[in-house]
């Protein structure tokens, strides 16, 4: 079938065994965010679809996991080239599936989505083999030597599941280092946001992979296309980024095959703001970590703690810029706009006083129709009220006051996540005593979403299992085999 013409948008498509194709299950409508208005339709792959995409991953094994690292180095720098080539393309494909604000896809999730190729292109030529010579007690008393040396190898077929959240971002943060690390892939992005994953098979055909090495299909989660890729007994690794809730649901089939699995879920992301941080760089921070892409992003804070004697003037300077934003994207579609709206509901009747946000706002234009939610702002609400302890996955947060350094490490600490954390404070010591002990994966100290891809990334408790990242994605994604050689 055709492909899609720069221009005339995306034609969501599964791609598998080299050829893209709709066929499948009954189709579903594909919602513009932002108005509203049905905006294509995305094939659902059945089980047919699902089994060939997996057998045609098997059968480019031999080819791809054997290719050398120049090939599979190189093959990488030609699907970043490709992307960074069509890259107004995928801008305005992530902009149509999302409604994210077009200097955010072009700054972040596309830049960053190449950046996941070249990175393990490189990070292929630094990784180190280890060798240890160890001593062996001869027949005869004496004593020889074996050189004991670990190779890694893929794991095999890899399925790969991403959330509508940041699209490609996240796609590509799985299938480079499963692609460098000779593994084959089929990959399922959201049922939401399949436009630049579609856009990214075609790249990834024209880099000229063995056939079957990256497959894409399209399709929902629980008992479908998700769930028989997930499931299937032909997978050799599950690499997952979602809910929690569909974490443990993955998990469960799973299990029956004891497929391993690298889970990125959830989060309630805490920060702690000292008396002693640089004011301005607090707030600002923190209205860009509570309210870029609306909340959306797993990193996201949701929970504020701020010393007392700072709380009034933090939270009226909090609110404030919170009603100044204006020119901020919708929720991913209604049923999660239904869900935000429904912990604002939930934060009043638990008690909350709303500072700034709350409700819905009115453009007067097109967007009226699509899933807007305002900025929101909340404080009066106890450590255990669950808005508080519930992961929104909006642009809402919630301030508490706290009194010591170690009443606010146990407020941060008071959640099932362990994602992210953000600690402000100007006291170096304090940065270094604070950080260790919040329970979370990654602690940011006075910065949010810094990012250097060759960094550990990934949650504690049910934010998730594994860390991924430069050689922690290669090390899930590979086996190391140790080889004992007596000489
Ligand atoms: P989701 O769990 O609903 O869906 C994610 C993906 O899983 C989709 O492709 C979906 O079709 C698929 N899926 C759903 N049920 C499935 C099942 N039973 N079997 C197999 N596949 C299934 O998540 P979402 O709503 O797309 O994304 C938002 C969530 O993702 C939030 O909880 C957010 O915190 C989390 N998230 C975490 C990270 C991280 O790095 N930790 C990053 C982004 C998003
Ligand atoms: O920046 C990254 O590498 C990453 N995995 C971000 C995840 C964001 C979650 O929404």
């Amino acid at each position: 079938m055709g492909r899609s013409v720069a221009g005339e948008g995306v034609l969501p498509a599964h791609y598998v065994a080299g050829e893209f194709t709709r066929a499948g299950g009954e189709g579903f409508p594909l919602v513009n965010p932002v108005d509203g208005a049905v905006a294509g339709e995305v094939p659902e792959a059945d089980r047919v679809i699902v089994d060939a995409a997996v057998a045609a991953a098997h059968g480019a094994l031999a080819a791809w996991g054997s290719a050398s690292v120049e090939v599979r180095a190189e093959a990488m720098r030609r699907i970043a080239d490709g992307i960074q080539a069509r890259f107004d393309e995928f801008v305005d494909a992530e902009v149509a599936d999302t409604g994210k604000p077009r200097e955010l896809a072009a700054g972040v999730d596309i830049p960053r989505a190449i950046g996941n190729f070249r990175a393990y292109a490189d990070l292929l030529y630094g990784r180190p083999e280890r060798a240890h010579s160890t001593a062996v007690p001869g027949w005869s008393g004496g004593v020889g030597q074996a050189l004991n040396y670990t190779v890694r190898r893929p794991l095999g077929v890899v399925a790969i599941i991403s959330p509508w959240n940041l699209p490609l971002l996240l796609l590509t943060w799985k299938v480079a280092p499963a692609l460098a690390a000779g593994n084959t892939v089929v990959a399922k992005p959201s049922e939401e946001t399949p436009s630049t994953a579609t856009l990214l098979a075609e790249v990834i055909h024209d880099a000229g992979l063995p056939v079957g090495t990256f497959n894409l299909i399209h399709g929902h989660g629980a008992g479908a296309a998700g769930e028989f890729l997930t499931a299937h007994a032909g997978v050799d690794a599950i690499a997952f980024t979602g809910e929690s809730a569909t974490g443990s649901a993955i998990m469960r089939k799973a299990a029956e095959h004891i497929t391993p699995v690298s889970f990125e879920l959830g989060g309630k992301n805490p920060a702690i703001v000292f008396a002693d941080a640089d004011f301005e760089e607090a707030v600002a921070g923190t209205v860009r970590s509570a309210f870029t892409h609306s909340g959306q992003i797993c990193l996201c804070t949701e929970r504020v703690y701020v010393e007392r004697s700072i709380f009034a003037a933090f939270v009226a300077e909090l609110g404030a810029r919170a009603r100044a934003l204006t020119d901020y994207g919708p929720m991913i579609s209604a049923a999660h706009r239904d869900k935000v709206l429904s912990y604002y509901r939930l934060a009043v009747e638990e008690g909350a006083t709303v500072v700034a946000g709350g409700g819905v706002p009115s453009f007067g234009d097109e967007r009226d129709g699509g899933f807007h939610v305002e900025p929101t702002v909340l404080t009066g609400l106890a450590q255990s009220a669950r808005t508080v302890q519930e992961e929104v996955f909006g642009p809402i947060c919630h301030v508490l006051p706290f009194d010591t350094e170690d009443e606010a490490i146990a407020l941060a600490n008071d959640s099932r996540y362990g994602l992210a954390a953000t600690v402000w404070t100007r006291d170096l010591s304090r940065a270094h005593r604070v950080a260790p002990r919040v329970e979370a994966g990654i602690v940011w100290v006075n910065c949010w979403n810094l990012r250097d891809l060759r960094t550990p990334f990934g949650g504690i408790k049910a934010s998730g299992i594994g860390r991924e990242g430069g050689e922690y994605s290669l090390d899930f994604f590979s086996e190391p085999v140790n080889i004992c050689i007596k000489i």
